[in-house]
């Protein structure tokens, strides 16, 4: 197994979770399951639950979350993740995560400036995330440059990006995209939520003719197919089948698209399979072991890509991803066992 196998890159959050945040949600106009951008309204609320909750610190950021699941599955050495944070306390808490679990920290580095953090409002099984960026959408293209990450992008086999990052970063995104189509190496997007495919279409769209695997929740593909005007929004096959079905730069390798719906089957569609989607059922986690679903979608997706890139079919790789997902339900927010068990 090659080192560096995988580079992945998007938005480093520290997370500040609270649970029965029921007051919160009401007091914020949050939705109890959802992710967005905190707007000047939601401004107070990290000084608020800091002061008022007992909250928990874990490490975060959608894509990051999915490189320490990787990193959970491949062998040492074989993970790498980048993204941009501040010189604080909390990126420092971020990079010691990182260590613990075998993911390498590339991170580009704002001197002066905060990290960004997530706001993780629990109830029952719900999580609504508000996330304020700060030195994270100052991620700099010429970050790719500099000979460590460069290093890292050129020996990586995949590349995987959260769909948040194109908030601000698709031009980085782009970059490394069109290297990896150019190297017929595999560019994986998450879709990461609904107001991505809805309010970043423009970037999107610029980027999925570059994408090999496609990965997302059945509430980021109904907001996919809303925002393209597909006849069906609540089919989930036909809007996996409508984005393997999107032009491809790199035809030497098959659209693979993955769409989760929580506790109920994954669909998978491929290219080379267009006509047959195939559905996995979940082992539902039962009722009692379920703590909170903070990054059970990450997880998944660290899971699946690393099992791919052990060489495994895409059905077992789907059975690895389902198995991480169940893995950090049952932890607090996005967190897998350790001891390691084998998955
Ligand atoms: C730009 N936004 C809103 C975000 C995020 C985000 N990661 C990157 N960018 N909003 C929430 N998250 C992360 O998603 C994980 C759960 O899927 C949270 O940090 C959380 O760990």
């Amino acid at each position: 197994m090659p080192t560096n196998s995988l580079f992945a890159f998007g938005n480093p959050l520290l997370d500040i979770q609270v649970t029965n945040g029921e007051a919160l949600l009401k007091k914020y106009n949050l939705k109890p399951n959802d992710a967005i951008l905190a707007e000047e309204a939601h401004a107070p609320i990290y000084d608020e639950i800091a002061a008022n909750y007992a909250v928990a610190y874990v490490a975060g950021g959608a894509a990051q979350n999915a490189a320490r699941a990787a990193a959970y599955v491949l062998p040492p050495e074989s993970v790498v993740f980048s993204g941009a944070v501040g010189d604080d306390d909390l990126a420092k808490q971020l990079r010691a995560a990182n260590d613990k679990e075998g993911l390498k920290s590339a991170y580009y580095v704002l001197k002066g400036e905060k990290t960004g953090a997530c706001a993780v409002v629990i109830t029952g099984h719900h999580r609504s995330l508000v996330t304020t960026l700060r030195s994270a959408e100052k991620f700099n293209k010429d970050h790719l440059s500099t000979p460590e990450v460069a290093s890292y992008i050129d020996h990586a086999k995949f590349y995987y990006c959260e769909g948040y990052f194109l908030t601000h970063g698709v031009e980085s995104a782009l970059e490394v995209a069109k290297k990896a189509s150019l190297a017929s190496k595999v560019f994986v997007i998450n879709l990461s939520a609904p107001f991505i495919p809805q309010f970043f279409k423009a970037q999107l769209d610029s980027l999925l003719p570059y994408c090999d695997i496609v990965i997302g929740n059945e509430a980021e593909a109904e907001a996919y197919a809303n925002a393209q005007g597909l006849p069906e929004p609540k089919n989930l096959p036909a809007i996996a089948q409508a984005i393997a079905s999107l032009p491809k730069i790199n035809p030497s390798r098959p659209r693979i698209v993955v769409i989760t719906h929580g506790a109920e089957s994954t669909i998978l569609v491929s290219s080379e399979d267009i006509k047959n989607p195939k559905e996995y059922p979940v082992n539902k986690v039962p009722d009692d072991q379920i703590v909170d679903t903070n990054g059970a979608g990450d997880m998944f997706a660290g899971g699946f890509v690393a099992a791919l890139i052990l060489g495994t079919s895409s059905s077992e790789a789907v059975e690895v991803g389902h198995r991480l997902g169940a893995m950090c339900i049952s932890q607090v927010g996005p967190q897998l066992k350790w001891p390691k068990e084998r998955v």
